[in-house]
Order: structure tokens, then sequence, then C-alpha cells
């Protein structure tokens, strides 16, 4: 198999689920780092305009968005599964819940003053005000919760997976790690990069000790490759085997737009040559990348055919 590559920077809260994930499934892979604010020239010659982090590569293949990455992992290295028997769809409610309710409660609570300067250490004036800029311009309709309110929050989440580990089970749905485990991880984690804001953890025990075992599958064996050279395994690479099930107004071929629905909506354009209730393939050329076959989740994205 062509290597895996994994576009990311180093503090990610999504890359950090998948590390941690890439370490649970003992893989080797390369580590491209990106830009953290845009402009991100050799990002979105590979994904056509997604701009989001992180995003993987294989060949000539792009994989948007955490939750596909997951999936595609799962099935190029099934064991130990991240969807262990029994726990599927539960197992995906509870990381769509951390993926999206927690971390967006824990991310801006850890990002108040006391955190920000933990959790951009180094950074210039300068740079805390580029950050600033390019993340309201990327969600423009977040409302920050005051203090008082991202606290309670917090603690009331918290709380609740504090409860859910209330009988000594060792990861959140039971004896075995799934991928809510390191979808809630990734919240923890960023709030640990942060001493002052991460006491708010101290009053939950079993928490501790949870974010201990997941963390401790680490990152995996990698490598570091430079942006331009994943350009130029794209433009070598080849192309997985797609599927395509027609839908109403969507047919193989069409020229077709997809966008995040949630945040970050830049569109991406391309020919729709992949569809199914759970992923849409889009391709597209670049004059460096060449051919690309550009993956998304549906849930969180939004198809449109495109008028011209
Ligand atoms: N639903 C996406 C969310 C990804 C996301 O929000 N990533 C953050 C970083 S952890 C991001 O893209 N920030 C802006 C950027 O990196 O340009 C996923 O699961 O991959």
């Amino acid at each position: 198999m062509a290597d895996l590559i994994l576009h990311h920077y180093p503090g990610s809260p999504f890359s950090e689920k998948v590390r941690l994930i890439l370490g649970f499934k003992g893989m080797a892979w390369r580590s491209v780092i990106v830009p953290v604010v845009l402009p991100k020239p050799d990002v979105l010659a590979l994904t056509g305009g997604y701009r989001r982090t992180p995003f993987m590569q294989i060949g000539a293949d792009i994989y948007c968005d955490s939750a596909l990455m997951c999936r595609l992992i799962d099935g190029l290295q099934p064991e130990p599964p991240l969807y262990p028997p029994g726990t599927s769809g539960l197992a995906d409610i509870v990381a769509q819940w951390a993926d999206s309710s927690l971390f967006w409660a824990a991310v801006p609570y850890t990002m108040q003053p006391a955190g920000i300067v933990h959790v951009l250490k180094g950074a210039t004036p300068e740079m805390l005000k580029a950050f600033g800029a390019d993340r309201a311009a990327m969600n423009p309709n977040l409302r920050r919760p005051t203090l008082a309110d991202g606290a309670a929050v917090v603690q009331t989440y918290f709380a609740r997976l504090e409860n859910l580990l209330g009988d000594g089970r060792p990861f959140l749905l039971g004896a075995l790690p799934c991928i809510a485990d390191f979808s809630a991880a990734q919240s923890v984690w960023f709030m640990r990069l942060a001493p002052p804001v991460a006491t708010v953890l101290d009053a939950f025990p079993r928490l501790a000790g949870w974010y201990q075992r997941v963390a401790a599958f680490g990152p995996g064996t990698f490598s570091k490759m430079s942006s331009a050279e994943a350009i130029g395994v794209a433009a070598e690479g080849q192309h997985a085997p797609l599927s395509f099930t027609p839908e109403v107004g969507l047919a193989h071929g069409d020229a077709v737009s997809v966008t995040p629905t949630d945040y970050a909506h830049d569109a991406v354009a391309g020919t729709l040559i992949g569809l199914s209730a759970d992923e849409v393939v889009v391709a597209r050329n670049d004059e460096r990348a060449g051919t690309l076959h550009v993956h998304f989740p549906r849930i969180a994205f939004q198809i449109k055919p495109q008028t011209y």
C-alpha cells in the first residue's frame, strides 16, 4: 500500500485524535505539517479548498474530516477494532457528541486569556492577532460563552464522562477502547496544554485515569515528509476503487461542490465520482498535484450541483 500521509499540526485536537488512533492501531505513517492559519497553498492544492486540519492522503486520494479518516484507518487496519462489536452505533453517537458539543465547550474555554498564552506559547502579539482573525473569519457565527457559562458546561460534560466511568470500566463504553474514547480524549488533551485551565479536571479522578490510558497509545511510528513531497506523491499516485449509488439529482459525472455545513464553509468543486450514504467523492485537477479524488463524509457536508 502507498504511504498513509497525515497532514496535521502539533497543536490540533482533531489531529491528536487521529494520531492516537494510529498509535492504537500500531500503524506507520508519514507526517506533513500544515500551517495553523491561512494561507495554506499546499493544503488547498491537495484538497481543492478544504482548509481544516487534519486531512489524510494515500497516493492521489485525499480524505477530509477525521470521522471519515477513522473509518478509513479501521478498514486498512481492522485490529484492534475502533468500533468493537457491542459498541458500534453507540460509539459513533458518543464520538459525534465529543467531536461537536464537547469540543466546542472545551476548546473556547481553554482559549480564555489564562489559557491561550500556554496553548500558543511563544506566539508574538502579531501572531496571536492573526490567529484570532483567522478563526473569527472561519467561524463567524460562533457565540463565545462567558467564562462562567463555559466553566459550567465543561464541568457538566466532564461529570458525564466521569459518571460513565463510575463502574470502574477502563474505557468510556467498556473494557475496550473505541472511537468514542479518542474523540473525547482530544478535548482533554487540548485543555491539558493550558495548565491553569486544566485544573478544572482535578475534580474528575476517573477521567484523569482514563485519559492516561488513552494517551498511552501515543502517535505510532511516523517519519516526516514535506508538503512539496506529498504533492509529488499525489501527482504520481494511484486512486482507490470507488462505488456510486445514484440519488435524486446526483448522477455520476455531475459538476458539484461539497461544503462543510458547520464552519469553515469553503466549497470544493469537482466532478462527482463516488457516492454512498456515508461518503461523497469528487475528482478535481491541480496543476501541481494532478488528478485528485477528494473524499468527504455525508454528515455535516452539503453536495450542491454546480450551475455555470
Ligand atoms: N469535523 C472536522 C473538524 C476539524 C477541525 O475543526 N479542525 C480544526 C483544528 S483541530 C481546524 O481545522 N482549525 C482550522 C485550521 O486548522 O485551519 C474533523 O473531524 O476533522
